[in-house]
């Protein structure tokens, strides 16, 4: 490793993490039976290696799922505040190493530091709201039909929950699963993205030490690692009931298939192309800041990240001025020095997308307004630090439509009334995240209207992304209609049940038939 690296304290993060130089890949905490490939896990900060896990191998699977479907017998049957109890705990070690985790994801994914901080934030922020929840799974009274008969609903857990989460959010998507689950008295099999397996062993070294010290089965949290195959072995898997899988929409396609062919549940977050919206009523300086955050931040590749800019034709020019002027102040660098606001992209595949995505926009007539280019010289050596950019260009074209996980950002012109800016902005496939800069009631109550945004997101005067994880987060089309994080989200961890319970002598039934013997 670097020395420049290691000031920034990487080396002391990882040692808090426990993340030693060859990790089991598939472990239920103590129990480490790996015997599959090492994978190695390089920084896109330096291109160096900062370890490297052992992949799960299909007997490695089948221990791991034993052991799981086990430890839910035990773990069903703790009253929900006393699992609520112990996510609590989990959360409080969260806090305790929230800087070392931070860091790790900034290192290992590639996002600035802050934004490091924030994903564990969001993870401590759901296991508080998980514990609330955990005396708040309430099922509803209905009045029966019948007299002496009472009916309610209740929640039961499922079972085996799997989780599939991409490189991105390497931490805080499983916690949103994770918690809830936990609460909803489910255990987790969860499988990182193979970008960024290291975030996956220091997050279930934390949570096997709490439900260690609880005496609890290490089961409730089991981790594997691997590339699609594993993600196959579980959307497969008939004893794992849902599947809660998130990244690109082409993965989605396919999980979702393997799910529904054997009709289990799946929970899906996939691509986004998330606009703002501008109106001639939109306040400048917000309008700047919300774009230049949701399009650079964690260098586009949040599903969040802002893609398109709709600008009413009034004030095109001076819109598009500030933004240029804005992205003149962007320094671009390693994200662990808190001076840079972009880090680099996650490997060089993904660079590899964003020359194409550039290269496309202008081969489709687009006009270049802040130019890209992937960046060299010292400290930059992983070779994926690219300069975010922007493009002037038209709704239809095919790489506007598309979602290119890079700081690349589309602005597009629109005339007349904000019905046309929403028909631009709703037509695409994807229909996660929306916004709308107004300062106009009207235009923004009709963005949120039924003949406004199609999406799962629609924000009024802040951006696409950096959604609180007390709404719940998802979105439609092609994103994939999941719901996860906060509101009644939990649902789809439990499965539901309807009770009638009858206290009489008689046996009436319902829709008053008669059956006399
Ligand atoms: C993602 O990019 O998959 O709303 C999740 C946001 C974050 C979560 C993004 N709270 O931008």
């Amino acid at each position: 490793m670097k020395a420049n690296t290691v000031d920034f304290g990487i080396k002391d993060a990882l040692a808090q993490l426990e993340i030693r130089p060859v990790n089991e890949g598939s472990s239920t905490g103590a129990i480490n039976f790996s015997n599959g490939e090492i994978m190695e896990s390089y920084s896109p900060v330096d291109g160096q290696i900062i370890s490297s896990v052992k992949s799960t191998s299909r007997a490695d699977y089948e221990e791991v799922i034993t052991v799981a479907t086990e430890a839910f017998k035990s773990w069903r049957t703790i009253p929900a505040p006393q699992r609520g109890e112990i996510v609590r705990q989990f959360a409080e070690k969260l806090r305790e190493k929230k800087e070392a985790l931070g860091k790790l994801v900034s290192y290992e994914m590639g996002k600035s530091y802050q934004e490091g901080l924030g994903e564990v934030q969001e993870m401590i922020d759901i296991c508080d709201f998980a514990v609330g929840l955990s005396r708040q799974l309430h099922g509803l009274t209905m009045h029966s039909e019948r007299p002496g008969h009472r009916m309610y609903e209740q929640y039961h857990p499922l079972g085996v929950v799997g989780i599939i989460s991409a490189f991105n959010f390497p931490v805080a998507v499983w916690s949103w699963n994770a918690a809830l689950a936990w609460v909803c008295g489910d255990v987790c099999i969860w499988k990182p993205s193979e970008k960024t397996p290291l975030c996956g062993v220091a997050c279930q070294n934390i949570a096997a030490e709490v439900f260690k010290a609880n005496n609890l089965p290490e089961g409730i949290s089991c981790l594997v690692n691997g590339d699609y195959k594993v993600g196959e072995f579980m959307s497969k898997d008939t004893r794992i009931p849902l599947i809660s899988a998130t990244g690109s929409t082409r993965m989605g396609k396919i999980v979702a298939q393997e799910v529904a062919a054997r009709l289990g549940k799946s929970l899906l977050e996939l691509g986004g192309n998330n606009a703002i919206i501008v109106t001639p009523d939109a306040d400048i300086k917000m309008t700047v800041i919300g774009a230049v955050f949701g399009a650079v931040g964690t260098a586009g590749q949040r599903c969040t990240s802002t893609r398109r800019l709709i600008i009413h034709e009034s004030i095109y020019n001076t819109v598009k001025e500030a933004l240029v002027d804005a992205y003149k102040q962007l320094r671009i660098g390693n994200p662990l020095d808190e001076k840079n606001h972009v880090g680099p992209l996650i490997d060089i595949d993904a660079v590899e997308m964003y020359r194409k995505a550039l290269h496309e926009v202008v081969e489709e007539g687009g006009t270049m307004l802040v130019e890209g280019g992937v960046l060299s010289g010292e400290g930059l050596e992983s070779g994926c630090y690219v300069k975010p950019a922007i493009a002037e260009a038209k709704p239809h074209y095919r790489i506007v439509q598309h979602e290119t996980f890079a700081p690349i950002l589309y602005v597009l012109k629109y005339s007349g009334g904000v019905e046309n800016a929403i028909a631009i902005q709703n037509n695409v496939v994807q229909g996660l995240s929306s916004a709308i800069m107004t300062n106009n009631l009207r235009e923004a109550e009709l963005f949120l209207s039924v003949a406004g945004s199609d999406c799962g997101i629609a924000n009024v005067n802040i951006g696409t992304s950096g959604a609180e994880i007390g709404g719940a987060f998802g979105g439609e089309k092609e994103t994939g209609g999941g719901r996860e994080s906060g509101s009644d989200a939990w649902k789809i961890y439990m499965r539901r049940q309807t009770n009638t319970i009858n206290y009489t002598k008689d046996l009436p039934l319902a829709q008053g038939i008669k059956f006399d013997l």
